[in-house]
Formats: C-alpha cells, sequence, structure tokens
C-alpha cells in the first residue's frame, strides 16, 4: 500500500501493514526512533473493532495502542454493518474526558478521520477491570476515582454547567444513532422477548422465560428505555462496564467511549454499579470459600456505596457549588440528585439482566465453565436486576440499593 492510498483511503490494517502505516503517519512516525525494530499485535477482544498494540522491541516504553473502526460488527460479522463515524465520536468523547478528567482518560495521541483510528496512550500497567474483578482483585481507589469520572464528565457537559447555545451544539456534535440503536435494542428491546440473538444457556430458559411474561417488569424497562431515548442529560460514556475501565491499586482509566452520546445521567452510573453487582453474583460460585466470598462482596458493596457518595461530593464541587441558581428553588438540587440516583438503579438493573439473556454477555457469568454453577450465577444475577427495576423509583437511597441486592437469592436449582 503506497503512502497516496493510506492517506485517501479506509482499509482495515493488520499486523503487517500497521507499522508502515505508523511510519508514514507524520503525526505518529515521533513515537518511534527511525531505527526502532516495531512490534505489533491485534489485541481487540471487545465486540466491534480492531486494536493494535506496538511497541519498539529495544525500549517497550516507546508504545502506542491504535483502535480502528471496522464498517461492520466484529462480534457477528459482515451481516451486520455498522458506520465508522463512531470513531469520530469516541476521538471528539475522549477530548472532552480528557479535559474535565485527565487522570481518569487515556492520552489520545491522533485521530486518523481516514482510516477511522485512534491512536492513544498505552496503558501497559493496567488490566481490564472485569478480569480483575473475576480474579477477586481489589481496587481501593476505584470508588473514589470513578465517582470523580463520573461527576466531572456528567456534570460538566450537561445544562446545570454549560450555556444553553454549547450544550444544544453539543447534543449535535455527539448524535450517535446507530450505536443508541445497538443499546436500545440489546439493553432495553431483546432480553425482554424471544429473539434468536439472545445467547443465555438452556438451563436457566425458565427464568428467563417468566422475566420475559412478567409485564410490570417490561413496563418499567420501557419506563427506562424511553429515559434513554428522550433525556439529553449529559454527555454519557454510553457503555461504561468493568471492560472499559482499565486499573491497577493506584489508577484507574475509563477507555472506549465510542457509544457516546447525549442521554441520562444515570445510565452511565448505573452501568458501573450494575457490572459491580454482576462480579457479586458471579462470586455467588466463584469464590468457594465462605469468608473469602463474604470479604470480596463487601468490597463490592462497599465500593457501590463509595462510588455514589463520591459522585455525590465530587457533583457538588463540580457543578452545584457554581451553578446559577436562578431556575432552581428550593427541593430542586435534592429531586435532580433523586432522580439520577432512581435511574442509576434502573439502568443498572437493565445493564444486569442483558450480559445474562441478551447477545454480547460478560466474561463474569458467562466464563464460568460448569453449567450448574454458571446457572446459579445467572440466576442471581437475573434476580438482582429485576429487583432493580421493578423497584427503581421507589428507592431512596444508596444503601437501600445495596441491602436489596444483598436480600437476593439465586432462584436456580429450581424447587419442585
Ligand atoms: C453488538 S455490540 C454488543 C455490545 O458491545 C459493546 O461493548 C456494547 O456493550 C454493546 O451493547
Ligand atoms: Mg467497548
Amino acid at each position: 500500500m503506497s503512502q497516496q492510498d493510506m492517506s485517501t483511503h479506509y482499509f482495515p490494517l493488520d499486523t503487517a501493514t500497521v507499522v508502515g502505516y505508523v511510519r508514514q503517519t507524520p503525526e505518529l512516525k515521533a513515537l518511534f526512533n527511525d531505527s526502532d525494530d516495531i512490534e505489533a499485535v491485534e489485541v481487540g477482544d471487545g465486540n466491534l473493532n480492531l486494536v493494535f498494540k506496538l511497541w519498539a522491541r529495544a525500549d517497550r516504553r516507546r508504545t502506542v495502542v491504535l483502535k480502528q473502526a471496522l464498517p461492520y460488527l466484529r462480534l457477528v460479522g459482515e451481516s451486520w454493518p455498522l458506520p465508522v463515524d463512531r470513531a469520530r465520536i469516541e476521538a471528539q468523547a475522549l477530548e472532552m474526558e480528557y479535559r474535565l478528567v485527565p487522570q481518569h482518560t487515556p492520552r489520545l495521541y491522533y485521530f486518523d478521520p481516514v482510516m477511522y483510528l485512534t491512536a492513544m496512550q498505552n496503558l501497559d500497567a493496567h488490566i481490564i477491570m472485569r478480569n480483575g474483578l473475576i480474579k477477586g482483585i481489589k481496587y481501593p481507589q476505584f470508588a473514589d476515582h470513578i465517582g470523580l469520572f463520573l461527576a466531572r464528565t456528567l456534570g460538566c457537559t450537561s445544562d446545570l454547567v454549560l450555556n444553553s447555545r454549547t450544550k444544544k451544539a453539543s447534543v449535535v456534535r455527539f448524535t450517535n444513532p446507530e450505536l443508541c440503536k445497538i443499546t436500545e435494542d440489546l439493553v432495553f428491546t431483546e432480553p425482554y422477548r424471544r429473539t434468536e440473538r439472545n445467547m443465555y444457556h438452556k438451563e436457566i430458559e425458565p427464568q428467563v422465560l417468566a422475566l420475559q411474561a412478567d409485564d410490570g417488569l417490561r413496563n418499567q424497562v420501557a419506563r427506562l428505555r424511553d429515559t434513554f431515548m428522550t433525556q439529553a442529560q449529559a454527555l454519557i460514556h454510553g457503555d461504561l462496564h468493568t471492560g472499559s475501565i482499565m486499573v491497577n491499586q493506584t489508577e484507574t482509566y475509563v477507555i472506549d467511549p465510542e457509544f457516546a452520546t447525549y442521554g441520562p445521567i444515570g445510565f452511565d452510573v448505573g452501568a458501573v454499579i450494575g457490572n459491580l453487582l454482576l462480579s457479586y453474583a458471579s462470586h455467588e460460585v466463584r469464590t468457594v470459600d465462605p469468608l473469602q466470598r463474604a470479604d470480596f462482596r463487601n468490597y463490592l458493596m462497599d465500593t457501590i456505596i463509595g462510588l455514589w457518595r463520591a459522585f455525590e461530593r465530587e457533583f457538588q464541587r463540580a457543578v452545584w457549588d457554581h451553578v446559577d441558581r436562578i431556575n432552581m428553588p428550593k427541593g430542586f438540587q435534592e429531586n435532580y440528585m433523586l432522580r439520577v440516583f432512581q435511574d442509576s438503579a434502573g439502568m443498572g438493573g437493565c445493564k444486569m439482566v442483558r450480559r445474562v439473556i441478551g447477545l454480547a454477555g460478560a466474561a463474569d457469568i458467562r466464563g464460568i465453565e460448569d453449567v450448574t454453577q454458571r446457572s446459579i450465577a445467572a440466576s442471581l444475577a437475573l434476580n438482582i436486576g429485576q429487583a432493580l427495576i421493578m423497584n427503581y423509583n421507589r428507592l431512596g437511597n444508596i444503601e437501600a440499593l445495596v441491602d436489596m441486592a444483598i436480600s437476593c437469592k439465586p432462584a436456580y436449582p429450581w424447587r419442585a
């Protein structure tokens, strides 16, 4: 491929072409020395994109991650086309997040609008949080870090902080219809009906069918779906599960904002809470020793409480301490935060249910090899998710949410 072709045509890179691409791209070539022998590995384990890690063999500190959008859904194949413009949204969302919380956002080096490719910091000293939680690793600073990330990225892109015209221009810039449609279908629709795209294992079918037949539950989900589709409250990450978070004992980074759009704040907060609760459900069987299990689950629940408190505290600092109160009579702030909390509870429940029933599960549960054990964990996750969805608009505080989750038990093995 000539330099001319590389700068004028989109084509998917591979480990053979990616090094040449870096060498011929003026914005990237300075990351390496001319004499460097560059090693490239494709590491994408997500559902959508190609992800390459590159290192200079002589010094692995000279390194970069390249993420390239494929014109179709990687998980399914070319039969599911997907616009590559999501890479532009991701790059712009990363820029926005970096401006607001640089300590929790990877550095964006370059966006290529022809190749639909972002070049960014290689977070080599961190692991995907979901994988750490599966192993039972605790991240003591995570609650404070993610609370800050959520408060700043959501609060500072909302109408509470931006002026009306800037906010509306931002809504236009981050209009992301195709990826929103994936969420509308995979999170709020398909888990609640029979469709071939659902991917649960047959042992839990009785519980799935009962859930799908529950009109009360489906009404609550329809309300949450409506909130997701109509409430342009803030620039949300849009896919903030524990696979979109990279951590170690001292640092937290949020990656992959390609689903970014204007939406309800509770969608992001709920994604984090729902995924921590998925981990909680998985340790019903993943951690065999009862004391160890209780200890790790206490950590998870403390993290949920801690992240909500950090979110409230940082939202106060970043938003409420500065707002123009002219349209905010007494009680407005409390009511706003209560609505965000309740949305978070309901959205978190939907995030749990979709990962058990729908296409694109989570390894916490789907990765449990023994089918009986997997069924126990899946059944508990469904019961917690269902409880959150049914009660979200009655829950008053984070402690009540945690208590409700703890009171849920797996329904599997079924009683006669
Ligand atoms: C079909 S794409 C499946 C999922 O992958 C992404 O991470 C999002 O969660 C999306 O719903
Ligand atoms: Mg992703």
